[in-house]
């Protein structure tokens, strides 16, 4: 089976971290091979400016959006692109979408910017399935602040967390087939259930 690679979207306390959980033992129960990773992260450089974008401090616009792209080419030239060619399945927990979410919608880098470095830094590599987890931002917020001490981002105010899901959906939007979105309200069984539907489809192209 080709190897496929999985993103995970979604803005504040969508529940990323818990469903990711959820999606590696399901494709692992059906023999599938994969490397679970994440963005801002992945490799020991992607670490580093991960704690610099959580961090405390203000950070330009155009060096946040630098910040994420260098990782993302570490990452890809490490991590992804290696697994894959492997035929490793590869699950990452946020990806390009975020960028043209947060920076893009949240903070207003021009969109043609962010389709620049993208297409620098990607050459062409999309994944083939993104799942957006979508909540309303009230409750997303509720379950992210619910868990404590809160990072740069999870500070900002709900109008910039309104302007992200907007920037998240408007993708999906545009690209249905590749960006699905999820209703992540409700219990974690139901969303787990959505979840799944959209992982067999993407199973059953090889069956
Ligand atoms: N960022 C960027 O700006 N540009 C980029 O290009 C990239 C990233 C790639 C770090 O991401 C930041 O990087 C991110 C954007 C920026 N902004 N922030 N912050 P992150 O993914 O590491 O951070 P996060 O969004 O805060 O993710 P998280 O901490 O992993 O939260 P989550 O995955 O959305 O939620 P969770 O931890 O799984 O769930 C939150 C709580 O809700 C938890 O207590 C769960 O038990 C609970 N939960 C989850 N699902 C349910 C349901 N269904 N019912 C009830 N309770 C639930």
């Amino acid at each position: 089976m080709r190897p496929r690679f999985i993103t995970l979207e979604g803005g504040e306390g969508v529940g990323k971290t818990t469903n990711l959980g959820f999606i590696e033992d399901y494709l692992r129960a059906r023999g599938i091979d994969l490397v679970r990773t994440r963005e801002p992260g992945g490799t020991p450089l992607g670490e580093r400016v991960r704690g610099l974008l959580l961090g405390d401090g203000e950070i330009d616009a155009q060096a946040e959006l630098l910040l994420v792209f260098a990782a993302r080419a570490q990452h890809l030239r490490d991590v992804i692109r290696p697994a894959l060619a492997v035929g490793r399945w590869v699950l990452c927990d946020r990806f390009t979408d975020a960028s043209y979410a947060y920076q893009g919608g949240g903070r207003g880098v021009p969109l043609a910017v962010i389709a620049q470095l993208e297409a620098w830094v990607q050459a062409g590599l999309q994944p083939d399935l993104t799942l957006l987890l979508d909540v309303p931002v009230e409750l997303g917020l509720a379950r992210a602040r619910r868990r404590g001490s809160m990072d740069r981002f999870e500070a900002e105010t709900d109008a910039f967390f309104q302007r992200v899901r907007a920037a998240y959906r408007e993708r999906a939007a545009q690209q249905p087939r590749r960006i699905r979105r999820v209703d992540a309200s409700g219990t974690l069984a139901e969303v787990q259930a959505r979840i799944a539907v959209h992982l067999d489809e993407l199973l059953g192209h090889d069956e």
